[in-house]
């Protein structure tokens, strides 16, 4: 299962209940029963029940039958049997629009939150909050209105949730809260492939450098700098998935500083786990990285220069049929990448052997290898693998002889003897895309520190706000190493995020002067459970996974005559040649995800929520189960089930008043006093447990559900004296 890392998040002393459709599902944690009332409110024929189906995940009808355990629902496409117990209430006043916060659903339960999910998706009102959180659904098509400089300007100081939910809105309150608090901030992105991390991920960042920046007559500057390296990164990090066309294919947090003035004043850009196999491997339909997509589509004396044909005639790009991408010009592409490294501060000389070895990995991959006339050593099977072995070399600037020998032979030292030893066809292909891959990846992060050079570091800068945009469960399906780190990375933001929501709940009781000491969530046993985590085998991954450069490659890359090249493979130190044998991909992971945490420990964090609404990438489709899963999976569910454990519902005093006036007419009557008048009502119909807080009721989960069906009684009963009245009259 893509969440199954869920499974240790917090064990909250709730039952669930698990339909069997969904049993399998790990995140499938639903709301108690008992606390949405869906078993105790009464399930009266003539009211409005949700049932769940399995295409649509829930869908509504009107009881038409009951014997107290079993009904009968009309629902539009059908007549469905449900028991009474699995089925919730419908709200009978759901605004046609949504609500524009989960938390203001009179109902708080899954179908409800799915159908005002739905119902702002339909008005193009793709941003909602659930608390403190914004959930983003992926429009799948521009939405230009939502994001102007207008727009930036809008939300600039203004409360959050006073204008309608939106990135802006989460950066603006970090923004302020860094200021006016004096602590650092971070922004968590989270959410599947193709949900719409990066792209939420850059209007924070926009908005950042907005609030943030200099007037433009200062000139070029950090904060454009920082904007500009997204196209840099994404040229030579992102891909085409079926999942994404611009899938993210490395995590990245952007840590932004600033100084007493609330000006930015450096950035540092931290990637994680570049996914390196796609160098070199290629799944239909899926493409390579864009880059070289890019540069076969450069101006013609460029690819001149580098003997580049179509994508198709390289064995790196022609595994899979797709070359071209909708909407995207690959030669308007690589005009805008190129200016992009300009602004970040990357030499015309750096950009030339930049896109010469990524024409020199294209080229190594045209090498085929076969066995030699004597013997099973391999070597370049023909004409064109040896064009394109002396090519790669050119390129490279090396050795064309020193090439096909790192490709084509081992070197084993053996008690302090060396023996050079073949390898077969086989071997020498591993050897060559082993090359591709590492001289890739070394290259993107010679940008990565490139970009962090050029803009600068502020060492005295007060605070910082980092903007975390990170992979989610399923980017990383073949590789199980990956996919571990991948999920414990998840494993770990969602305990940090499961922390937060608690602490954020209870900030909220405060603040209304709402005595939470009994509230059943607060354990802080639970808490410390987790804290204290599942423990990992990881020696196991690691072995597979150790992270050093073949020998080979890396003294034919350091005698290259292009000091940009030998710079990415410079001398390993004496002492550090030994250490460095050990060091893997999972344990550098394993340092920079402490480091993670540690950051973010200090920060105060903010979270976005993506979801993607369908699979084929399309707009105006909303596919209710899909959905429904991200949501379990996300931690909005986690985030509303801690809030159910409390007091979900809350309504400002007026707008309850307004809907239950008539449950207690002579008693509001005469109370001017809006606290007094809700008090008096609340007696009268003698509900338990609720607490009055400062602005709002706070109402135990189900309890809203308890009080419309007496409104539904009283209404209708009132109903009926006015029909009587009628006929009487008549
Ligand atoms: V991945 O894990 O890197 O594969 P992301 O980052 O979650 O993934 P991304 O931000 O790249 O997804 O969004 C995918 C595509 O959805 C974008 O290329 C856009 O075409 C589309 N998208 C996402 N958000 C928006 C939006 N707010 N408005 C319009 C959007 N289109
Ligand atoms: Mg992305």
């Amino acid at each position: 299962s893509t969440c199954a890392t869920l499974s240790s998040s917090p064990p909250l002393r709730i039952e669930y209940r698990k339909p069997e459709s969904v049993q399998e599902d790990k995140c499938s944690n639903r709301f108690p029963v008992s606390s949405v009332g869906a078993a105790s409110a009464k399930v009266a024929v003539g009211s409005h029940v949700w049932v769940e189906d399995t295409d649509e995940a829930w869908i509504d009808g009107e009881v038409v039958e009951s014997d107290g355990e079993e009904i009968k629902v009309h629902c539009q496409s059908k007549m469905v049997v449900a028991k009474v117990n699995s089925v919730y209430p419908k709200d009978p006043e759901f605004p046609e629009l949504g609500v524009d916060d989960m938390t203001k659903l009179a109902y708080l339960h899954e179908p409800g939150l799915l159908l005002n999910l739905k119902s702002r998706f339909n008005a193009n009102e793709i941003y909602t909050y659930t608390g403190n959180i914004l959930i983003a659904v992926n429009p799948f098509k521009r939405l230009p209105h939502l994001y102007g400089n207008d727009i930036m300007e809008q939300y600039k100081g203004t409360d959050f949730g006073e204008l309608s939910p939106h990135p802006f809105a989460v950066a603006d309150s970090a923004y302020r809260k860094m200021i006016n608090e004096g602590v650092s901030q971070a922004i968590l992105v989270s959410g599947e492939s193709g949900a719409g991390k990066t792209e939420s991920t850059k209007m924070l960042m926009q908005y950042l450098a907005y609030m943030g920046g200099k007037a433009e007559s200062e000139g070029r500057s950090v904060e454009q700098q920082v904007l500009e390296s997204n196209p840099v990164l994404e040229a030579f990090g992102n891909a085409k998935t079926v999942r994404n066309n611009n899938s993210s294919r490395f995590g990245k947090f952007v840590e932004i500083h600033f100084n007493h003035m609330g000006r930015i004043s450096g950035a540092a850009i931290r990637t994680y786990l570049l996914e390196r196999s796609r160098v070199c491997q290629v799944s239909d339909p899926e493409r390579n990285y864009h880059c070289f997509y890019m540069l076969c589509a450069a101006p013609e004396q460029e690819t001149e220069r580098y003997k580049l044909g179509k994508p198709d005639t390289f064995h790196y790009l022609n595994q899979s049929n797709c070359y071209a991408l909708d909407a995207l010009d690959d030669s308007k592409e690589y005009l805008a990448t190129r200016k992009a490294m300009d602004v970040v501060g990357i030499s015309p000389e750096e950009q030339d052997a930049i896109f010469r070895i990524v024409a020199a990995i294209l080229h190594l991959g045209n090498i085929e290898f076969a066995k030699g006339e004597e013997s099973d050593a391999a070597e370049p099977k023909d004409d064109k693998s040896r064009f394109h072995l002396k090519v790669a070399a050119e390129l490279f600037m090396c050795d064309e002889k020193a090439l096909e020998s790192s490709l084509c032979q081992r070197v084993m030292v053996t008690r302090g003897e060396s023996i050079t030893k073949p390898l077969d066809p086989g071997s020498a292909a591993l050897s060559r895309d082993a090359l591709a891959k590492i001289v890739y990846s070394k290259l993107f992060d010679w940008l990565v520190t490139k970009i962090n050079n050029s803009i600068g570091q502020d060492p005295s800068s007060k605070y910082i706000i980092g903007v975390l945009d990170i992979y989610g469960f399923e980017s990383f399906k073949t590789n199980s190493f990956e996919q571990f780190c991948i999920n414990l990375t998840n494993e770990k933001l969602q305990q940090h995020f499961n922390q937060h929501v608690f602490k954020m709940e209870q900030e909220e009781y405060t603040k209304e002067e709402i005595d939470w000491s009994y509230i059943e969530f607060i354990d802080n046993q639970d808490v410390l459970d987790l804290i204290e985590k599942v423990t990992y085998q990881t020696e196991l991954f690691l072995d597979k996974n150790k992270d050093y450069v073949v020998g080979e490659h890396q003294s034919l890359m350091n005698s290259s005559d292009c000091s940009f090249v030998s710079s990415l493979f410079p001398k390993p130190r004496e002492e550090s040649s030994k250490t460095s044998k050990f060091s893997s991909i999972g344990s550098q992971f394993k340092q920079q995800l402490q480091s993670l945490l540690e950051t973010l420990n200090t920060t105060e964090p903010h979270y976005i929520r993506c979801v993607k609404p369908n699979n084929v990438l399309k707009p105006e489709i909303f596919e209710n189960a899909n959905v429904l899963h991200q949501l379990r999976c996300g931690g909005v569910m986690e985030a509303i089930r801690i809030s159910c454990a409390g007091y979900p519902t809350r309504k400002p005093f007026n707008e309850f008043l307004t809907r239950f006036r008539i449950l207690a007419p002579e008693a509001t009557a005469r109370s001017f006093d809006e606290v007094d008048a809700c008090k008096k009502l609340l007696a009268k119909v003698d509900l338990k447990g609720f607490q009055i807080g400062k602005t709002k009721v706070f109402l135990r989960a189900g309890q809203m559900a308890e009080l419309d069906a007496h409104r539904a009684e009283v209404l209708g009963y009132s109903a009926r004296i006015i029909q009587r009245k009628v006929r009487t009259y008549q």
